[in-house]
């Protein structure tokens, strides 16, 4: 509290000094402005900005160049500046005379305009919308951050997709006004976008329908507007008939007003990995060439690079509108993306006709990376991704910076998803500490932060699931490391009490929820560190168990059910071995036989290593004689370095029955069954009961 009412203090006694100037402010072409006309930047949205002792000059290049000279004026005398917001300052602006971090009696000039034209945020999720107040909120970040453009695309908006004829009801047709205007007062252009591919008929009535939904939002003060068709398949999915429809929608309403911008459309085929036949190049062709047309990269989620644009751009015969799928995180609800925004290429900006980000849910905490999307887009050269993000977390969590970088340092990475995109340095710190030290400052930054949500309370009403969870995790690490200890002193009681302890964390754990929605997504269950601490404590766990279970029996009935301790064992059908007839540790693709004699000159072809991988629960089966595993198809790798052994994929669920066992695949592998043919194990639904013995 101390250090918030010492940055307020500071703060007033900068804006003081500011005020004490006479200013100047104007457009280009104003009078008040004239002597300074050849300072101002020829870009659109650029400006002018002179502070001398006595005198502070704003000229923007148009209206919305004269608002960002204010808000960076504003911005330079809001806080201090010291340190990195100096250093990240002076990289942003385009051209800086030297900047002093005392601004008291020091003059300076810059002189900035954007990289990007079109830079902002789509808010195309699947999942719960954001709030009316998440919005008005966000659009006075676009304006302090220079972002200009704001797509609304929610998935789960019934009158954007499902219900896309009908007209909003009243009250929500004032909301969206009401928001109009608050983008429009940051000079933030709204587009809004209708989602119709679903169930399109391709004929005059379903054309009406949508020239008319789009002239009721005109009404509502909405200017530009977007055609969804991305995520559908069957007739709304045609090339032709889409670009009819731009076509038509520009002739019919696009160029009916004066005041309308270009239409924007998304593809179906939004993405390389997803492109083929002509459809790109039906659209690059046959559609006007101002519609703009929005791209995601050569997959769904992908930083965009040079070589990139020139492919899509010479698709579709125009310059791409980038969709960039970071830092949504519908697609995987249980992490909160909060690491840096790197990845996309600095030398794009002349190949783009618009950069928006698609968020995560979150509105808060997506403010983190849109800070860096918006410090990207506006002076992409001198873009640098881990200062943005530091200053983005100082901005954003004044009061608690240090409690907030490190939760955010713990949410970086989204895990292995379908599409593929991972982020690295997540808890760039565990291991460099003692455990113990690094699991107690999970909780006690998690109270830090909790103890803070007066100051910063939208931000922390969203995290705090993750917060609540980090806290938990921190718990469960600390139980861990008491386990550890208790294990080298041979202290049983000990042990087992701290598992037991262990095991109601987790369950604690299980019943943190983020908000619950009932939409396309469900709610979500928060996980930190994902992908580092919290296999690490499970690890651990499983791991001093499995050690302590070797030399201890105190205890035993409050461990997990173990249907077959780890050792060798036959695997045995019908009286016949399972058995690794062509051993050989580097062949491939082979699969392991039913053989009715026992091989007494190679005993280890027919044992089977039977253990129990801690991170999945699941069991691993190797041969004994080479080692190699077998994998969900009952065979042996396909090929040595392309299916290394992973948990995810290779390990099974045995289970008893009253003759037997069965053994089941799990994780990305299904949950088929192991069943044997005449000589072999295939894959199928219905299993077939083994013998699983000791020698
Ligand atoms: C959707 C989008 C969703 C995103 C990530 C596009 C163009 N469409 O796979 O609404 O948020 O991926 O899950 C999408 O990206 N479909």
């Amino acid at each position: 509290m101390r250090r918030y009412l010492f940055l307020l203090l500071l703060t007033a006694v900068c804006l003081c000094s500011f005020a004490e100037r006479r200013e100047l402010t104007g457009t280009f072409g104003d009078k008040a402005v004239k002597a300074y006309r050849k300072k101002i930047p020829q870009q659109a949205e650029g400006f002018y900005l002179k502070v001398t002792p006595t005198e502070v000059v704003v000229a923007g290049r148009d209206e919305s160049g004269l608002f960002y000279g204010k808000q960076a004026l504003k911005a330079l005398s809001d806080f201090p500046l010291t340190g990195e917001r100096l250093l990240r300052l002076r990289k942003q602006y385009k051209e800086v005379s030297p900047l002093r971090g005392d601004l008291e009696g020091s003059s300076f000039e810059i002189r900035d305009w954007p990289s990007v034209s079109c830079r902002g945020v789509i808010e195309g999720f699947y999942g719960n919308p954001w709030s009316h107040e998440d919005r008005l909120r966000q659009f006075d970040f676009y304006g302090k951050h220079q972002l200009n453009i704001y797509v609304y695309g929610p998935k789960d908006d019934p009158y954007h997709r499902t219900h896309w004829r009908e007209p909003y009801p009243e009250a929500e047709a004032a909301k969206l006004k009401e928001l109009v205007q608050a983008a429009h007062r940051n000079h933030v252009q709204f587009v809004w976008a209708i989602h119709p591919g679903g169930d399109i008929r391709w004929n005059k009535a379903d054309s009406l329908a949508v020239v008319n939904k789009l002239n009721l939002m005109y009404g509502l003060g909405i200017r530009t507007f977007a055609v969804f068709f991305d995520d559908i398949g069957g007739e709304g999915a045609k090339a032709e008939k889409q670009a009819g429809l731009m076509n038509y929608l520009t002739d019919a309403f696009v160029r009916k007003h004066k005041d309308v911008q270009p239409l924007i459309i998304c593809p179906t085929q939004y993405n390389k990995a997803w492109s083929s036949g002509d459809y790109l190049s039906i659209l690059g062709t046959k559609m006007y060439p101002e519609v703009r047309i929005m791209w995601t990269g050569n997959t769904v989620v992908d930083m965009i690079e040079r070589d990139d644009m020139e492919w899509i751009n010479q698709q579709i015969r125009r310059k791409a509108f980038i969709w960039l799928n970071y830092p949504v995180n519908d697609y995987c609800q249980s992490r909160l993306l909060m690491g840096k925004t790197y990845g996309n290429g600095l030398d794009i900006a002349d190949l783009v006709s618009g950069f928006c980000s698609n968020p995560m849910e979150y509105a808060e905490a997506s403010k983190v990376s849109l800070y860096s999307i918006a410090d990207y887009c506006w002076n992409m050269d001198a873009y640098d991704a881990e200062l943005s993000w530091r200053q983005a977390l100082d901005e954003l969590m004044p009061t608690s910076r240090e409690a907030f970088r490190f939760f955010c340092e713990n949410n970086i990475d989204l895990g292995r998803t379908g599409h593929g995109l991972r982020r690295e340095g997540e808890s760039p710190n565990f291991g460099k500490v003692s455990n113990e030290s690094y699991f107690s400052r999970l909780v006690t930054e998690a109270d830090a932060l909790l103890a803070d949500s007066l100051s910063q309370p939208e931000m922390l009403r969203e995290i705090a699931p993750w917060v609540e969870t980090m806290r938990v995790l921190g718990q469960r690490g600390l139980q861990v490391t008491a386990m550890h200890k208790a294990l080298e002193q041979q202290d049983s009681l000990g042990f087992v009490a701290h598992y037991r302890a262990l095991q109601k964390l987790e369950e604690k754990q299980k019943s943190i929820v983020s908000r619950d929605f009932e939409g396309s997504v469900v709610k979500a269950k928060p996980v930190v560190s994902g992908t580092v601490v919290t296999p690490w404590v499970q690890e651990e766990a499983a791991r001093l168990v499995k050690e302590y279970k070797k030399s201890h029996a105190y205890g035993r009935e409050f461990f997990p059910q173990q249907v077959v301790e780890d050792g060798l064992y036959y695997i045995m059908y019908k009286g016949k071995y399972l058995t690794d007839v062509n051993a050989a540790a580097d062949r491939t693709g082979d699969f392991p036989q039913f053989v009715a004699e026992p091989d007494t000159i190679n005993p280890q072809r027919q044992l089977w290593n039977i253990e129990l991988i801690p991170a999945t629960g699941r069991y691993k089966i190797t041969n004994a004689q080479d080692g190699r595993y077998v994998n969900e198809q009952g065979t042996f790798w396909r090929n040595k370095s392309q299916n290394p052994f992973e948990a995810e994929w290779h390990t099974f669920v045995i289970a008893k029955t009253s003759e037997g066992y069965t053994i089941q695949c799990g994780g990305r592998a299904g949950s088929n069954y192991w069943k044997a043919d005449a000589d072999r194990i295939k894959n199928d639904q219905e299993g077939t009961v083994f013998q699983i013995k000791a020698p």
